[in-house]
């Protein structure tokens, strides 16, 4: 089972892709956006914290995230493998990483590159239709993706962990990539 950590910009298609390969391969999905919309949604004392910041395009605050990942990486199902699904996605969440990983004597074995342009970006959320999905959050999501995510490319590359994988593909085509990764 392989441990692979899912990176890109907000729309290119980490979700769709770690779902898909996780039901393949009976990997468990670990996805911080799904946690924290659950967590919205039932107005869990994490979820009325999260919903500002994420209603606004935002990230939630690193220790909010990190405490949330290293409960969810300690428990039984995740110790095989995992797909981490838009974790991490500043520079502190990934040193964090780094750190629960020794702890728990695991290690990841590539970080995935999601590469797509802008444009189609902008496109694939506005029709997806999201609650922070509109035009003015979808930019904002973008700028803070630039600001804070994109040094994580640098940061897996220097490690040798990189992948980049063209995100533009029919989903097929990029399953099927990420698969061999598998
Ligand atoms: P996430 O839930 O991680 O959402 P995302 O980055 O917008 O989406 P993703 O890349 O998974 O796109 P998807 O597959 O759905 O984050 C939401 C918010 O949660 C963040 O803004 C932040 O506030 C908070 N958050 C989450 N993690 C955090 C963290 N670690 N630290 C702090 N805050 C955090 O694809 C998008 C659309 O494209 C879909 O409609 C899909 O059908 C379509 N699509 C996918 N692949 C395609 C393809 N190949 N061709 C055409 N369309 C495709």
């Amino acid at each position: 089972m392989a441990r692979l950590i899912f990176l890109g910009p907000p729309g290119a298609g980490k979700g769709t892709q770690a779902k898909l390969l996780a039901d393949l391969h009976n990997i468990p999905h670990i996805s911080t956006g799904d946690i924290l919309r659950a967590a919205v949604s039932s107005q869990t004392t994490l979820g009325v914290k999260a919903q500002s910041y994420m209603d606004g395009g935002e990230l939630v605050p690193d220790q909010l995230v990190i405490d949330l990942i290293r409960e969810r990486l300690g428990q039984p199902d995740a110790q095989p493998g995992w797909i981490l699904d838009g974790y991490p996605r500043t520079v502190v969440q990934a040193d964090s990483l780094d750190g629960l990983l020794i702890e728990l004597n695991q290690t990841c074995d590539r970080a995935i590159n999601f590469d797509v342009p802008d444009e189609a970006l902008v496109e694939r959320m506005l029709s997806r239709g999201r609650k922070d999905d509109n035009e003015d959050v979808i930019r904002r999501r973008l700028e803070v993706y630039r600001e804070q995510t994109a040094p994580l490319i640098d940061y897996y590359q220097t490690r040798e962990k990189l992948t980049t994988i063209d995100g533009s593909q029919p989903m097929e085509e990029v399953t099927e990539q990420l698969d061999k990764l598998i």
